[in-house]
């Protein structure tokens, strides 16, 4: 049986990440498109020359010119420019659309069987524009954004409870950014939810509200502190997630930013919301009834979206 082949558009700090990881997994073989000449041939050789040591056999490519990505099962794309600090993810809308529309040609020209998972901020409005320029299904193109809020919000509960990250699971709505919905009570300690643990005293609602809010403002708060770039490592470990769980038809219930057509009350447009990712891209979305305040905290998250597809629109009728 022939490898699968991931190919990974953008080839910057979670692109390389990116490879790594699905080299180090065995999930086939990789290749790694950048438009920065030599650096993504210069990234697979270098991890190439990792895999003796580590135990790995993937075949890496790097290179500049799409023909690369030629069959790709898996696409990743990190392509674009990232947040420096004061910087907000709509702040890079204008040149990120351009770089969607670019590499969405290429993955319909070159990998239109592809399962498509789309890396680039401002995540949910660029994976629609990604979408409707590569012409794929919209089944088959995703956004990551929920996998990496959830480990984060995991990240937080398990170091207040001093418990194993393992054990604790996450539930998050709507887009990526500072308007995410963290929904409380379907977060859980090994099935327990959050507000029954507030109950038993295992943390108080303030420090809850905390670890919300410290969730939310997750991307900021690294962009602070690393000053020249955002998040890499868990932004990677996440898409890799998604990658596997369609590789493998495993069938995994992960919150991705998907195409909705009426669920949850949103027509046309992508937002994170939980689904079943399998060998048929999104398999089926799960759609789960809102109490009154989550879904005036959803209905926000969806506005904010809303906003920058119109501004897209705009943009693009200018032209
Ligand atoms: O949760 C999430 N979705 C995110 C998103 C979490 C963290 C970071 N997120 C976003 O991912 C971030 O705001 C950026 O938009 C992307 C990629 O982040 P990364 O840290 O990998 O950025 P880099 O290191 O700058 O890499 C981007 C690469 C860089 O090597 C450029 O040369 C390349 O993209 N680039 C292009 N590649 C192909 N084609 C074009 N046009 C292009 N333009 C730039």
């Amino acid at each position: 049986m022939a490898r699968n082949k991931i190919a990974l558009v953008g080839a910057g700090q979670i692109g390389g990440t990116l490879a790594l990881l699905a080299g180090l997994k065995e999930l086939g073989d990789i290749a790694v498109f950048d438009i920065a000449e030599g650096m993504p041939d210069g990234k697979a050789l270098d991890i190439a020359q990792s895999a003796p040591v580590e135990g790995f056999d993937a075949k890496m490519t790097g290179g500049s010119d799409y023909s690369i990505i030629e069959g790709a099962d898996v696409v990743i794309v990190t392509a674009g420019v990232p947040r420096k600090p004061g910087m907000s993810r709509d702040d890079l809308i204008g040149i990120n659309t351009g770089v969607m529309k670019t590499v969405g040609a290429a993955i319909g020209k070159y990998a239109p069987d592809a399962f498509v998972i789309v890396i680039t901020n401002p995540l949910d409005v660029m994976v629609w524009v990604l979408q409707q320029a590569s012409g794929l299904p919209t089944n088959k193109v995703v956004g990551m954004a929920g996998v990496l809020d959830s480990s984060r919000f995991r990240t937080f509960l398990a170091e207040e409870f001093k418990v194993s990250v393992e054990d604790v699971t996450a539930f998050v709505l709507g887009g990526h950014g500072d308007t995410m919905v963290p929904l409380v009570r379907y977060s859980t300690v090994a099935g327990i939810p959050l507000p029954d643990l507030v109950k038993l005293g295992w943390t108080t609602q303030e420090k809850l509200d905390a670890i919300v809010q410290r969730t939310r403002d997750g991307g900021a708060e690294i962009v602070k502190l690393l000053k020249t770039g955002s998040a890499f490592y868990a932004p990677a470990a996440s898409a890799i997630s998604m990658a596997d769980s369609y590789l493998k038809d495993k069938k995994r219930v992960l919150p991705v930013a998907a195409h909705l057509t009426g669920q949850y009350g949103v027509d046309d447009l992508y937002v994170g919301v939980p689904v079943v990712i399998g060998a048929g891209g999104v398999e089926r979305i799960v759609e789960i009834e809102l109490n009154a305040d989550e879904k005036a905290m959803f209905d926000n998250s969806v506005g904010a979206v809303k906003t920058l597809v119109e501004v897209v629109k705009k943009m693009e009728s200018e032209k």
